[in-house]
């Protein structure tokens, strides 16, 4: 098995230490995460482990219901203790980037409602500066050409993400513009950048994640290294 597939086990499996008892935890979408999911089903079972989860995608939804890990909606819990996701880059200054899974939407609402964010990543995803990965803009379909020839005149490169031949379409039934942040991520403001982007009429959100993250939990081949 490729070390990628033993990192992600790894920092996955870490983070779950810090769950504990009676807790309201945010899980997370995407293949590290998977890993947390299974080692907390398994300390449900074995160690009657009792937390409540809030799921950010319907694969984490539908994984987690197999495990019998229990699931409340976001709108039923007052906030939310922790919340462990996975991310498609992360640097130094605790700057991600989401989304590449799709579900950078109710991530963010979800990171954005809990006391303690925790993030973890492969090796791989941990960088000097986040932007070489295309950043994920979830836009309505309602007259996204506008926003794609806005993003177009700004020099953003967007292109409309596509599962097969069609559109790929978000939970939420939108669709993703996947942009190229590169060239001014580190010349403007990463927040500033995050509310510009989110003041295109048209865009529902994007993949930025900037003053949110807590922990980082980094595998590597030689074990985890943590990072507050
Ligand atoms: C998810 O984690 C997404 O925001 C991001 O795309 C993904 C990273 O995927 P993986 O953990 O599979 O590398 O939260």
């Amino acid at each position: 098995m490729e070390q990628t597939y033993y990192e992600k086990k790894e920092a996955g499996e870490a983070a779950v230490d810090l769950i504990h008892n009676k807790m309201v935890i945010g899980l997370g979408t995407g293949s590290t995460v998977y890993h947390t999911i299974n080692k907390l089903g398994e300390k449900m079972k074995d160690e009657k482990l009792d937390v409540t989860c809030v799921s950010t995608s319907s694969n984490t939804t539908e994984f987690a219901k197999q495990l019998g890990i229990k699931l409340v909606a976001l709108n039923d819990v007052q906030d939310i203790d922790l919340t462990i996701d996975g991310a498609d880059e992360i640097d130094g200054d605790f700057r991600a980037i989401k989304g590449g899974g799709g579900a950078l939407l109710f991530e963010k609402i979800v990171a954005s409602s809990s006391r303690k964010v925790a993030i973890i990543v492969d090796s791989t995803k941990y960088v000097d500066t986040i932007g070489a990965y295309p950043l994920p803009v979830e836009v309505l379909p309602f007259g996204y050409k506008y926003v794609f020839e806005r993003m177009v005149r700004e020099g953003f490169q967007p292109n409309l993400r596509k599962m097969g031949n069609d559109p790929f379409i978000t939970d939420s039934g939108n669709f993703i513009l996947d942009i190229n942040v590169s060239n001014i991520i580190d010349k403007v403001d990463t927040i500033n950048l995050e509310k510009y982007i989110n003041n295109i009429p048209g865009v529902i959100e994007n993949g930025l994640f900037t003053n949110i993250v807590d922990v980082i939990y980094i595998g590597k081949k030689d074990g985890v290294e943590v990072k507050n």
